[in-house]
């Protein structure tokens, strides 16, 4: 039997999925949740609470003590570690770790003692910033600067220096606080300190995670020497080495042998961003298929033939486990605002999905609006803007069908929009989250986008991801087969889009980018 593990450390939880590469099955799924399950570390919801809200950090040995609870819980339900042949995972992307001794340099984890009691010696910080946090702001113009602006931090790393970002966030840290900055030994990443854990030693950390600081050079797969001088002195030194996603890292630490049950010498391949790590376990991975994960935030993320970057500064570029690039595109306004239109137009959720399907035409009989309640990331909107454009009651959110369509629609315009820059257009579009069971919502995207959208069973993609790079590096199986077996889209959801819906989009994407044009974004 060829079992393969594969890790989640998210925002809110760990999570884990086995999966039996031969017969094709997922034979475990489960989490922990930081906040319900390890309530001592007094983070409900995956972070240490602050009443700033620009500061958004978690206490690293939080991830540590999941990973020995989440092991210990698989185990207490009767299952048998020793048949797992490999492991690899995913960690929230962006979030720093700060050690004052490389994990390796240190004695070797003794199986007598929990692991985070072995670990808090070795931070040099005592929280790690996570992708919240948004407190950089300053840290960000002065890295742009010092090497010649943002199209320059755009063309080197992928993406304009951003607030959550690594980099700007290391050079927060050695700002504030200069001495632990100089005692620290190894800055790492939430993916490549879950890694190091496991495998008891410094894990490298690679391209799809690393593309997301600010600081690796896209085009030699390395770090960029600017960026790191603009970042924070000696920065060269602390860094683990980037390497590409398909690397072994090193084999299960004793610890975990001991402890858990898992055979000697148990593969580790690298662990990767969560969003790249997704990309996978939507069988994503080649260019033509798009994915759209509609949750509080909307994002869109795609395989890229070429390292092309946004030429308007808002997309980001990451390395795609499977070899070549990836595309990601966060929108702040997503089932918030949905939820915010709905609230106000009185719509429960059946009705304002009614609302589309039934009550309304594509064009929405040219009722419009700017869909931005939240600040937004893209496009760059530092404070709300909703303007509303068509009937009197459509304004005055009198015309709760209308209303619905149209957030709807100017989303789905949005997304079409501001993925452009790719240079792929999709011919499937893989829709995830919790408004992806909303059909008038996967026939509006099907219609913008011209595309079949699709639905998956499987909702952790992140985790699933983990475990198909685990068995594709231990079996060599192709993609194209391990995703035959695991990544099967659900044909009764399937939505293919309409000739009379695409040729009003086709219409109402010029008048929405005059719309971004009168924005001056
Ligand atoms: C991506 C980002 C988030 C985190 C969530 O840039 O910040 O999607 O990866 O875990």
């Amino acid at each position: 039997m060829g079992l393969f593990l594969g890790l989640d450390s998210s925002t809110q939880s760990l999570s884990a999925l086995v999966i039996d590469s031969d017969a094709g099955q997922v034979v475990l799924q489960e989490a922990v949740n930081f906040g319900q399950d390890l309530p001592e570390y007094g983070s409900p919801h995956g972070f240490l609470p602050n009443e700033n809200p620009q500061l958004r950090h978690a206490d690293p040995l939080l991830w540590v003590a999941a990973l020995d609870r989440l092991l210990g819980k698989i185990v207490a339900r009767g299952f048998d570690f020793a048949a797992v042949r490999g492991v690899s995972g995913a960690g929230q992307q962006h979030g720093s770790v700060y050690l004052n001794t490389r994990i390796g340099d240190a004695p070797a984890w003794s199986s007598g003692s929990p692991l985070t009691d072995q670990v808090r010696p070795l931070l040099s910080r005592a929280s790690a910033p996570i992708w919240l946090d948004s407190s950089t702001s300053a840290e960000c113009a002065e890295i742009a600067a010092a090497v010649g602006g943002d199209p320059v931090v755009v063309s080197v790393t992928g993406s304009r220096a951003i607030e959550r970002f690594t980099g700007p966030q290391i050079r927060r840290f050695w700002k504030t606080e200069p001495d632990a900055y100089a005692k620290t030994a190894e800055v790492t990443l939430v993916s490549a300190f879950m890694a190091s854990i496991l495998t008891g030693k410094s894990a490298p950390i690679d391209y799809g995670d690393g593309a997301g600081m600010n600081l690796l050079d896209l085009k030699s797969g390395t770090w960029s020497p600017a960026l790191l001088a603009a970042s924070a002195p000696d920065l060269a030194q602390k860094l683990p080495r980037a390497v590409p996603s398909a690397t072994k890292v090193g084999e299960l630490a004793p610890y975990f042998v001991k402890r858990y049950g898992f055979a000697p010498g148990t593969a580790v391949l690298a662990f990767t961003g969560d969003n790249p790590s997704s990309l996978v376990g939507m069988g994503a991975t080649e260019p033509g298929t798009a994915v759209i994960s509609l949750g509080t935030s909307d994002t869109v993320f795609a395989a890229m033939r070429e390292p092309r970057t946004d030429p308007r500064g808002y997309g980001h570029v990451f390395g795609n486990p499977a070899g070549g690039f990836m595309c990601l595109i966060s929108f702040a306004n997503g089932s918030l605002a949905r939820e915010e239109v709905a609230r106000r137009v009185g719509l429960s959720w059946p009705a304002f999905e009614a609302a589309i399907l039934q009550q309304t035409t594509p064009g929405n009989d040219d009722n419009s609006m700017l869909p931005y309640f939240f600040p937004e990331m893209t496009p760059r909107l530092l404070t709300p803007r909703v303007e509303l454009e068509g009937t009197a009651a459509f304004r005055a959110f009198q015309d709760p069908p209308a209303n619905a369509r149209a957030i709807v629609e100017a989303q789905a315009l949005s997304m079409q929009r501001h993925s452009d820059w790719i240079g792929e257009r999709p011919s499937s579009v893989r829709v995830t989250g919790g408004a992806s069971k909303n059909r008038g919502i996967l026939q509006v995207l099907a219609d913008v986008f011209d595309a079949r959208i699709e639905t998956l069973s499987i909702s952790n993609s992140a985790a699933l991801g983990g475990a198909l790079r685990a068995a594709q590096a231990g079996t060599s199986l192709p993609w194209a087969e391990l995703y035959a077996r695991f990544v099967v889209p659900d044909s009764s959801a399937r939505v293919e889009s309409s000739p009379s819906g695409v040729l009003a989009y086709a219409g109402l994407r010029a008048k929405f980018a005059r719309k971004m044009l009168a924005l001056g974004v």
